[in-house]
């Protein structure tokens, strides 16, 4: 093994602040309940875990039974330390309040989606967690308490459960990955202080919906697809794995830039605020990108709701400001 910094070393040596030791005991919690979720995932239909249940959330989407089972096993480690008041997800309708008899110190909360891309979960393509932590203004959160803007977060990451499984993480301070060794279960770090390109010649889109996009969104990637012969002068890639997580985890490792926009169809886009646009975005800024609804930076949105659904273009920089602009000159 070339690494030998373990990600509980690594946090022991660099949680600094009045967050440190809550911070450790959480994400001990949120490592552990990702391994659990990579075991989940890595059994499939061995041990029937494929496949829908029939009910849906509270989004009116089909929920797998992997979406479930990722909910439950997310819900039941991270009440362990003690240090989180409540937690909301994808998965509920409401957020939930942790027990008194499990909360000694809780004044945080945890917000997550347990399984980004559970489309991806039956064609056996990469799928992901993503969480997010604030500051509980109390010990008994109301649904206020949860609302606040991005820019409040102290932490949030997702896991990757790709061909390698890898846990990447911002607590205001870069953003470090992690891989799993399957065989000492143990995260190493592998991924050092992780910085986006200044430039990409790849984007990521879901074309289908291209006729429903706005103005801005049809011309940037209209520039995109002339490529050399184009305005922009050089051409382009194109990736869409309609998992999030894998999606953006591309673009830390090799530039890009990822876009859901509102269009005809949906004004609000399809990524949630809480749980999807505002961790990822957090990461992405702390790497050096950008993350935009096309009129304001993600992180700035004050939220309405928990499920609340964004517009999400983030990625290099320079293409984000770019798309910016055309928003402004529409
Ligand atoms: P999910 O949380 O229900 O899986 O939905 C979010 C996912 C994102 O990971 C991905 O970017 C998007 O939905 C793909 O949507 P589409 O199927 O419209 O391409
Ligand atoms: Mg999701």
């Amino acid at each position: 093994m070339m690494q030998n910094t373990t990600i509980t070393k690594f946090l022991a040596q660099h949680l600094q602040g009045e967050h440190a030791v809550a911070l450790a005991a959480m994400l001990g919690d949120i490592i552990a309940a990702c391994k659990q979720i990579a075991v989940a995932i890595d059994s499939g239909a061995l041990v029937g875990n494929m496949g829908s249940l029939g009910s849906e959330n509270i989004q009116g989407e089909v929920q797998k039974a992997l979406d479930v089972i990722t909910n439950d096993i997310f819900i039941e480690c991270n009440q362990r330390s003690g240090y989180v008041a409540g937690m909301a997800s994808e998965e509920m309708g409401n957020f939930i309040e942790i027990a008194d008899k499990h909360k000694k110190n809780g004044q945080y909360l945890l917000l997550f989606d347990p399984l980004d891309g559970s489309s991806n979960v039956n064609v056996n393509i990469s799928v992901g967690t993503i969480f997010s932590i604030l500051k509980s203004p109390s010990k008994k959160p109301e649904l206020a308490d949860f609302l606040q803007p991005g820019s409040a977060q102290i932490c949030a990451g997702y896991a990757l459960y790709g061909t390698s499984t890898m846990l990447v993480l911002t607590t205001g301070n870069g953003v470090n990955g992690f891989t799993l060794d399957s065989e000492s279960g143990e995260f190493y770090l592998t991924h050092p202080n992780m910085q986006l390109a200044e430039d990409t010649q790849e984007f990521a889109i879901n074309m289908s919906n291209y006729r429903f996009w706005q103005a801005p969104v049809q011309r940037y990637i209209d520039e995109c697809l002339q490529g050399d012969e184009g305005s922009r002068k050089k051409d382009f890639n194109m990736r869409w794995v309609a998992s999030m997580v894998a999606e953006v985890h591309r673009i830390l490792v090799r530039g890009g830039v990822f876009m859901y926009p509102s269009d005809n169809k949906s004004k609000s886009g399809k990524l949630r605020l809480m749980y999807e646009a505002n961790p990822m975005s957090f990461i992405v800024e702390q790497a050096g990108g950008a993350a935009t609804t096309g009129f304001q930076r993600i992180l700035e949105v004050k939220p309405s709701g928990i499920h609340q659904r964004v517009p999400v273009m983030m990625g290099c920089k320079r293409e984000v400001d770019r798309i910016i602009k055309y928003f402004q000159a529409k």
